[in-house]
């Protein structure tokens, strides 16, 4: 009788532990919905269509996003990479900075504080007084620069999981 209790416990466990194990990989794969990328603890996706800042934004707003943000290299690479698997090239992209308020104060559109930077040499530049959106993959060194808002780019958006 004790045996078959003790018999019984252990099923009991095992079985407990299965579903737990399968309960954490249901997670993962839901980890970000169908169509983003998780990258960094995140969620991206990459937009092809042609918009300008302010639309892309928006686009990314409607999918309860917001044009990305980055904190550090490593998170920089990570977009990089979606870019390249979803365009098959180093495309120049919109990304969610923007010193549209007041000239040379960077904001990400997601709310994130504005730390880490990797501006191209030279920029931002605002040149001729009125760029104040952020492109990034921008020359051979792949950084970032200012461009005039309405330009027609790519996109990438991010989603807080
Ligand atoms: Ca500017
Ligand atoms: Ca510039």
């Amino acid at each position: 009788m004790k045996t078959l209790t003790v018999s019984a416990l252990v099923c009991a466990m095992i079985a407990l532990t299965q579903a737990a194990a399968e309960s954490h990989l249901v997670k993962r794969e839901a980890y970000c919905s169908e169509g983003w990328t998780e990258s960094s603890s995140r969620c991206f996706r990459y937009i092809p269509t042609l918009m300008t800042w302010a639309e892309a934004e928006k686009n990314c707003v409607l999918q309860g996003g917001n044009l990305a943000s980055v904190h550090s290299i490593l998170e920089y690479q990570g977009i990089q990479k979606i870019i390249l698997d979803n365009s098959q090239e180093n495309q120049s992209c919109w990304i969610g900075g923007s010193d549209a308020e007041e000239e040379n104060v960077w904001f990400w559109s997601d709310g994130t504080s504005f730390g880490y930077v990797n501006w191209c040499a030279g920029e931002p530049n605002n040149w001729r007084g009125y760029q104040d959106c952020m492109q990034m993959n921008y020359s051979g060194e792949k950084c970032w620069d200012d461009i005039h808002c309405s330009n027609m780019k790519p996109s990438v958006c991010v989603k807080r999981v």
